[in-house]
């Protein structure tokens, strides 16, 4: 971890080391990947069946292509009670906020009579990558799938790597509740390639989202343009704006629920109160051996962690934007007065009582953010995300007389003489045989 101090004649130097220190190391898989989405393309199935041998060490004629439809509604039944009321509140809560991100459609005639406007349409299918081991989380599969659902996205495709076949009950209960239609026993390069180009078995998808490692990232970069996208996903990081009147326990378990996602998680606190920054950091001591999570916490907030004293938080505001943290969190009485400095920031939690674990799970906004300051130009995942816009237009003789002219000139300027044609012939005051 390291302490900052803004009064420090040093402080810009190890300001912008941090700001620009890359966390993650360039995993050089770029060409395997391209190998491997040749083989999908080309064998299918086959490609499949002998990647998912050679990855995943199982069989998927023997364990199943295709999580049944009964193994779901069993995995569904067999939740404890009180976490499928969790489950189903935080579904509930998730519909609810991303319902009001339906966007409108537009259809209005301008000043010169043309009719102009945009319909919006949901994609006809999403996949949906769920990744295997520690990253497997029930919660980010209602945060994927349930935008998509919201959109009005028919077909809804989970790809999860099942080592040994096993598949964890809590992500297929998720999937259950979020209406997906489709688990399937791949993962990795091979099943975003599967996804993108379909197989014999799997009918291809249009976009694909959710995070995964170095390979199915570079698989999503590399299939973009066969497919849709979410976002190229990095490491995640927390950013905590606290006054000294908050509970340097709270503040320091706060910091600790990034670091312990991932080594290379960030976990970084802004305060005005010297005294205070030792307090947090002598509580984060104390809790990282309690942790269940304590080796990888550990090593993120050793790596990446830092304090930052600032003689007030306004002034700490231009170093959050530099940062476009993907997580903000402003714990203190009157966080909208900080709040309407903020510009860069991928979801903003206001006051002493909004902790981003509790965003992570239940509030509603989305939880798949920009990371690895991605939020300068880039926003958490949303219903847009599964929809596409087509604009249409309409015009009459007066209309097309009234702008018309301007489009023969710029076509006959780019030496399109059948653009102009095209234009010219319905222009002037002849007979209206065609259409007006
Ligand atoms: N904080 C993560 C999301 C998550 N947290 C899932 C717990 N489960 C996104 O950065
Ligand atoms: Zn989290």
């Amino acid at each position: 971890m390291q302490l900052l101090d803004v009064a420090a004649a040093d402080f810009a130097a190890r300001f912008d080391a941090l700001v620009n220190a890359r966390r993650e190391a360039d995993a050089d898989v770029a060409d395997a990947v391209r190998a491997i989405i040749a083989r999908v393309r080309d064998e299918g199935d086959a490609a499949l069946k002998d990647l998912t041998a050679r990855f995943d060490k199982h069989d998927l004629d023997a364990t199943g292509w295709r999580v049944e439809a009964a193994e779901m509604d069993a995995a569904l039944a067999g939740l404890a009670p009180d976490l499928r009321a969790a489950l189903e509140l935080a579904a509930d809560r998730i519909a609810a906020y991303h319902a009001s991100q339906r966007p409108q459609d537009r259809d209005e005639t301008d000043a010169a009579g043309v009719r102009l406007g945009a319909r919006w349409n949901a994609v006809d299918a999403a996949g949906l990558y769920v990744p295997g081991g520690r990253a497997a989380y029930p919660s980010s599969v209602l945060m994927n799938a349930i935008p998509a659902k919201v959109a009005g996205v028919e077909r809804i495709v989970i790809v999860t790597p099942t080592p040994g076949g096993e598949i964890n009950p809590l992500v297929l209960a998720a999937a259950k509740i979020a209406g997906v239609s489709e688990v399937w026993r791949i993962g990795g390069a091979q099943a975003i390639a599967a996804l993108a180009y379909g197989t014999e078995r799997i009918a291809p998808v249009d976009v694909i989202v959710g995070p995964g490692n170095a390979w199915v990232a570079e698989a999503k970069r590399q299939l973009y343009g066969v497919v849709g996208i979410d976002m190229v996903a990095g490491p995640s990081e927390i950013v905590v704006v606290a006054d000294g009147k908050n509970d340097p326990e709270w503040i320091a378990a706060d910091l600790l629920s990034q670091a312990e996602h991932d080594p290379t998680s960030q976990s970084i606190l802004f305060t005005d109160d010297d005294c205070f920054s030792g307090q947090v950091a002598t509580a984060i001591e104390r809790q990282i051996p309690l942790l269940g999570t304590s080796a990888v916490a550990r090593e993120s907030w050793d790596a990446n962690g830092a304090i930052i004293t600032v003689q007030s938080l306004e002034a700490a505001m231009p170093l959050v934007n530099r940062l476009a943290p993907e997580h903000l969190q402003l714990a203190v009485d009157d966080p909208d007065a900080l709040f309407a400095k903020v510009r860069h920031a991928g979801s903003v939690f206001m006051g002493r009582m909004t902790p981003e674990a509790v965003g992570d799970y239940v509030a509603g906004p989305n939880h798949v953010l920009p990371t690895g300051r991605r939020a300068r130009f880039s926003s958490g995942l949303s219903v847009l995300d599964f929809m596409k816009r087509t604009s249409f237009l309409a015009l009459d003789r007066a209309s097309l007389n009234a702008i018309g002219p301007a489009a023969v000139a710029l076509a006959n300027a780019e030496g399109l003489p059948a653009h102009a044609n095209s234009v010219a012939n319905r222009l002037g005051n002849g007979p209206a045989n065609q259409g007006d």
